[in-house]
């Protein structure tokens, strides 16, 4: 059966890709639809609230089933900043590199131990209006002063994680999605398909 993936971010569609190869679905893109660049509008307050509605939108557009992830970057020391504006953190148009920079200004001189931050994910599989899957996965780290690494997007590489010495733009795709918000709401949701 066909299920369409509601993201616009191909960053987040690449790592969704790989992480869904293994279910038993066919997946199809926003532009595999006709909705390349799709941006809807992200109202509600909770990752919960946002994630459910991308997939619900996409699936009435469409008539397939649809998967839909919405994600964020929390920030204790900013009261949990950015987290649901997470992608327009610095404004229109969406741009990681200054939404980078305003998270490092923000943190100007704040000491290590008070840094820390989690990822979270919000995966909403919408079968159909009365059969909706929600799973949720975090990671927590830390928010470096400056950049490191090169590989992810978006917040990766001021995201650090002690455990391994690395930012999450220090590791291999694999790497990062073995641990991250992603791929532990995407474990869940397999685990509430097999039951
Ligand atoms: P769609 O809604 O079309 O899926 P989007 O980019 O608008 O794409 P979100 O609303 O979920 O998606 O925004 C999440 C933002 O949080 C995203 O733009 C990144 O800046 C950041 N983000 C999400 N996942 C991330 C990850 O794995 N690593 C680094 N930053 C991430």
């Amino acid at each position: 059966s066909k299920v369409v993936l509601a993201s616009s971010n191909s960053h987040k569609l690449k790592e969704l890709q790989a992480m869904l190869s293994e279910f038993d679905f066919e997946l199809l893109s926003l532009s595999d639809v006709g909705l390349a660049g799709l941006d809807i509008p992200e109202e509600g307050d909770t990752f919960e609230a946002n994630s459910l509605y991308k997939a619900q939108v996409v699936s009435e557009m469409t008539g397939h089933p649809a998967i839909a992830d919405d994600s964020g970057l929390m920030v204790a020391y900013l009261n949990g900043a950015p987290g649901v504006y997470s992608a327009r953190y610095a404004g229109e148009p969406k741009s990681d590199k200054a939404n980078n920079a305003k998270l490092v200004d923000a943190l100007k001189g704040v000491p290590e131990g008070d840094r820390g931050a989690k990822f979270v994910t919000v995966i909403t599989f919408y079968i159909n209006k009365d059969t909706v899957l929600t799973a949720r996965g975090e990671v927590e780290g830390r928010i470096l002063e400056e950049e490191r690494g090169t590989g992810g997007f978006g917040y990766d590489p001021l995201f650090y994680v002690a455990s391994l010495d690395k930012t999450f733009a220090e590791l291999s795709s694999e790497e990062k999605n073995a641990i991250s918000h992603r791929g532990r709401a995407i474990k869940e949701l397999q685990t509430m398909l097999s039951q």
